[in-house]
């Protein structure tokens, strides 16, 4: 059993994950840069190491700084959070041959899936449904055309080392194939060192669903049902919930299966997202990311879950603490990402907050790292908080979620809050009507961005 746990992380997350350390009786180290040596996680942690100056690669990105604060502290593993190493095989790799443990997957599992072509065909051929596409990469312009050609377009050129929205180009008509398919080469070449491409069917009005999976290593995984993310600016979430109100039971319980049996059958471990686009009651999947969410307390709050929680126990070697039979789906919870921004652009706006109060009462959480008289570094992403909210369905969830916010005082900087009142009093955010491109659409037509 783990005695001590690092977290390789800070803000909202570390929080999290001491949280979950407190309550397993494991004791945590926070590490930090210079400019966080007054954040909450610092201060909550059992003991703390400075790894150095605040640019993500002198210090939480930093491998070897982490590594050292392993070793003077004696933590047995690291937990990672989401972003800086989370998915980084080469790090794993250089954690597990240090004797430490990787709270998370094993590199190879994050090499495949961080690898776009690989982690298509390794689905596809465990039976996930897939985008239609090319077979693998696509070497030259002419098999480009022809590819194309034969899926029909509009069609998507993405890069194999891309995800998350990077490294993608639409072709409309072939008349636009063979400056995407270019651009997209060299795009990828710059960006990633790696010009594989390949060549999807571009779908116009999907969802983001995403499914929950979780491996225990040995064979066994479960579903933990989808969450629907489709409310995106830029790529980055805004708004996201669960369950999807477009998916019911039976659509559920068949894709969760699915990809359940598909992470079992490559002994995954740890917590995964399976991510489709959905549309017209089809799913197809295009990628899978190899790490805990930021919107991970949403499928927490339907199942009564601790997902990090069964992270720490399935990297002990336990097994998970429920069967599938077990997961009962209980209500709907909506997450809303809090970040210091100013509208209408979501300019940055760090600085000192001059007061702070979190929403409590039923069925309301606030994940954040902020207190009064904090001054949020200009080095980092800008989430100040997460506040979640659960309901026993969708409109008690939605009612929660503007009383919740009515009651959140962030005094000091700006922050997203004004969009999220405004959006609660859209008829498609109150019916659940809406698909990948519905924000940056009403965005354009009421914020003038
Ligand atoms: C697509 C697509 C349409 N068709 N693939 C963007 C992020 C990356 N994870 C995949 N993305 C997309 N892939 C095909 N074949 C549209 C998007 C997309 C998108 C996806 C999810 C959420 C928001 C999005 C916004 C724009 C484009």
């Amino acid at each position: 059993m783990f005695e001590k746990i690092l977290i390789a992380n800070r803000g909202e997350i570390a929080l999290r994950v001491i949280r979950a350390c407190r309550e397993m009786g494991i004791r945590s180290v926070a590490v930090h840069s210079t400019a966080d040596s007054d954040a909450m996680h610092v201060r909550m942690a059992d003991e703390t190491v400075c790894i150095g100056p605040p640019p993500g690669n002198q210090s939480y990105l930093s491998i070897p700084a982490i590594v050292s604060a392993c070793e003077i502290t004696g933590a047995d593993a690291i937990h990672p959070g989401y972003g800086f190493l989370s998915e980084n095989a080469n790090f794993v790799q250089i954690v597990e041959d240090h004797d430490i443990a990787f709270i998370g997957p094993t590199a190879e599992h994050i090499r495949m899936m961080g690898d776009k072509i690989t982690a298509k065909e390794t689905m596809k051929a465990l039976g996930v449904p897939c985008v239609p596409g090319s077979d693998g990469g696509v070497p030259d312009l002419e098999t480009a055309r022809k590819v194309a050609a034969e899926i029909g377009y509009p069609v998507i050129i993405k890069a194999t080392a891309g995800g998350g929205g990077r490294g993608m180009k639409l072709a409309k008509t072939a008349k636009d194939l063979d400056t995407a398919f270019q651009t997209a080469r060299s795009e990828a070449k710059s960006a990633f060192g790696n010009d594989e491409v390949y060549i999807e069917k571009y779908l116009g009005a999907p969802r983001h669903i995403e499914i929950q999976v979780f491996g225990d290593g040995k064979g066994n995984a479960v579903h933990l049902g989808e969450r629907d993310c489709s409310l995106q600016r830029r790529h980055q979430k805004v708004f996201e919930e669960a369950p999807g109100p477009a998916i019911d039971a039976e659509t559920r319980a068949r894709i969760g299966k699915t990809c359940a049996d598909a992470v079992a059958s490559i002994d995954y471990i740890g917590a995964g997202t399976i991510e489709f686009l959905y549309e017209n009651g089809e799913f197809y999947f295009i990628e899978m990311n190899t790490r805990l969410q930021v919107e991970h307390p949403v499928t927490e709050a339907i199942f009564g879950v601790d997902l990090v929680r069964e992270q720490i126990r399935v990297a002990e070697g336990l097994p998970l603490s429920f069967t599938q039979a077990e997961l009962a789906l209980n209500g709907h919870a909506i997450e809303v990402r809090i970040n210091a921004e100013k509208l209408p652009n979501f300019a940055p706006c760090p600085g000192k907050i001059t007061a702070f109060h979190a929403p409590g009462g039923l069925g309301v959480r606030m994940d954040s790292a902020l207190y009064d008289g904090y001054s949020i570094p200009p080095y980092y992403d800008s989430l100040i908080g997460k506040l979640i909210v659960h309901g026993r369905d969708r409109q008690e969830a939605l009612a929660r979620l503007a009383r919740a916010l009515g009651e959140l005082i962030v005094d000091g900087v700006d922050t997203t809050v004004p969009l999220f009142h405004a959006l609660l009093q859209e008829p498609d955010i109150q019916s659940g009507n809406y698909d990948i491109h519905w924000l940056e659409r009403w965005l354009e037509s009421n914020l003038n961005t």
